[in-house]
């Protein structure tokens, strides 16, 4: 029996902060499948199919591990899908306080919901400043996103894309 890992976010977008917890954690389970779930506590700026692009490009321009799968969930609890995918373990990466505090009651109630426990990761001290939100106000006020994201979301955000890619 293979361990599986879900590592849930919004990923709006994804960011140097997320990549380095996603691939930490590919180091560490069999299979890990990154899950972009809508946060409806957040006002979201890129449809969830292109994050999911954004996500598996910037995997494939760092040289990830190919242990690890892309999806989306939008139909139910999170554990659901876990449950779906026989994944035992959902792995958050925690900056400081306010996300042990955040994550915590979610942590419980998913235990008590299905029995899958959640493992905290520390982040990379590199990127434990890094936030989409942080990123979305840096781009949108015209600056340089480069030091936070990897590259293909710098030129989705910074607009120098392929116009042939949608
Ligand atoms: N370094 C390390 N970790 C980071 C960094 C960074 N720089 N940036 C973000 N993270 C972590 C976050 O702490 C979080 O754990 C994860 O990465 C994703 O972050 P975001 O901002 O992309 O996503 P969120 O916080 O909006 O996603 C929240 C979820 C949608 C995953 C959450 O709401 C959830 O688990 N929902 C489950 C819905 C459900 O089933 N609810 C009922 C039972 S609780």
């Amino acid at each position: 029996m293979s361990n599986i890992a879900v590592v849930p976010g919004s990923f709006d977008p994804v960011t140097l902060g997320h990549l380095d917890v996603i691939q930490r954690t590919a180091n560490v389970f069999d299979e890990v499948h990154v899950l972009v779930v809508h946060n409806p506590d957040k006002n979201a700026m890129i449809p969830i199919a292109r994050r999911l692009e954004l996500i598996e490009q910037a995997l494939l321009e760092t040289g990830s591990p190919s242990n690890i799968v892309v999806r989306s969930w939008s139909v139910g609890l999170l554990v659901d899908y876990c449950t779906d995918v026989g994944a035992s373990v959902i792995v958050k990466g925690v900056r400081g306080s306010k996300d042990v505090d955040y994550e915590t009651p979610m942590a419980i109630v998913n235990r008590n919901l299905a029995r899958i426990e959640t493992m905290f990761m520390m982040p990379n001290p590199m990127h434990a400043h890094v936030s989409s939100s942080l990123v979305r106000q840096v781009a949108a006020l015209g600056g340089d996103v480069s030091p936070y994201v990897p590259e293909v979301v710098r030129e989705f955000l910074q607009g120098d894309t392929d116009p042939n890619i949608t």
